[in-house]
């Protein structure tokens, strides 16, 4: 960690700001790798999706840099199968490179990460921290701890605050939602027809630049369940919980439809989870939604 990051509010020194700060320091690297290592690897990751070499190398970077720190008890990964233990109080998930699939259009990717103090798989509600750096057209990372969301700009190895206290705005402005309407359930369908009157679509295809559309501007994120996938795409783990525990830090919602994602029961670090983030009302009601339908 650099000697700037050290003193940057929120990457304080103790276990988990140090492991928010690697993060920091890592941005550049997987930058890096992002332009240089943009073929496929020739694997699968454990969801059976096509492994990037940037998603490989963004993983062992990662993995590498965490498990030297002191008090970091394990290593768990969306591109890996199993946890790597170690010995310490704090235990981090990562997504090492989310959408991937925008690697090709140039279009926005990201870092996602939990810090729990509990080993995964492990519900939401024993995270401590979670963040994620999205590499734009400037490299940025929000983090939410303690109840206050901050976001940075990383540039030249320091990481700036820009917003010391970030909250996801009152009047919902965008929407943007996966998995093709054609696959949505009823419920959802209906919903999405309603919002879709009143907000503007912004879908980008990397739930973490989506996520940051209604952090920016209000309104709401979801990668819903579908017809031929119950659980819908997204991973609880490495995906839905870090970004729920970010988006109500900020004072909005997270739901798989029934319940806070924090609260959703997970059996294996690879679940997935039907996903919903946005302002408190758009997800109250959609949670009125479903429980109507069923
Ligand atoms: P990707 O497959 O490109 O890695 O994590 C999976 C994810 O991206 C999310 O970032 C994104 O929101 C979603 O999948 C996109 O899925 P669709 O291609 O079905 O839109």
């Amino acid at each position: 960690m650099s000697k700037s990051t050290d003193l940057t509010p929120g990457m304080t020194d103790t276990t988990t700001g140090r492991i928010v700060g690697e993060f920091a320091d890592a941005a550049t690297e997987i930058r890096e790798a992002i332009a240089t290592e943009r073929q496929f690897a020739d694997e699968e990751n454990p969801s059976g999706e096509s492994q990037l070499a940037a998603d490989l190398v963004a993983d062992e970077l990662l993995e590498e840099r965490l498990l030297a720190l002191d008090g970091v008890g394990s290593y768990a990964s969306e591109e890996r199968e199993s946890v790597t233990v170690d010995e310490g109080h704090r235990h981090v998930a990562v997504d090492p490179l989310d959408g991937s699939s925008n690697l090709e259009p140039n279009s926005g990717m990201g870092t996602i990460f939990g810090v729990y103090d509990t080993q995964p798989p492990t519900i939401g509600r024993n995270l401590v921290a979670a963040g994620f750096v999205i590499y734009g057209p400037t490299t940025s990372m929000v983090v939410a701890r303690n109840d206050r969301v901050r976001e940075y700009i990383i540039h030249d190895g320091d990481a700036r605050v820009v917003d010391d206290d970030v909250s996801v705005p009152t009047d919902p402005t965008v929407y943007g939602f996966g998995g093709g309407r054609e696959n949505w359930n009823d419920a959802f369908a209906d919903y999405a027809t309603e919002l879709q009157e009143r907000l503007k679509l912004r879908y980008g295809g990397a739930m973490i630049a989506d996520v940051s559309q209604v952090l920016t501007y209000g309104g709401l994120f979801s990668y819903p369940a579908l017809e031929y996938r119950p659980t819908g795409k997204l991973r609880l783990q490495f995906e839905g919980q870090p970004m729920g525990y970010i988006v109500e830090a900020a004072g909005g919602k997270s739901s798989d439809g029934h319940q806070s994602l924090l609260d959703r029961e997970i059996d294996d670090i690879h679940d997935r989870t039907p996903l919903h983030l946005g302002n408190t009302s758009l997800i109250e009601r959609l949670e009125e939604r479903y429980e109507r339908h069923e």
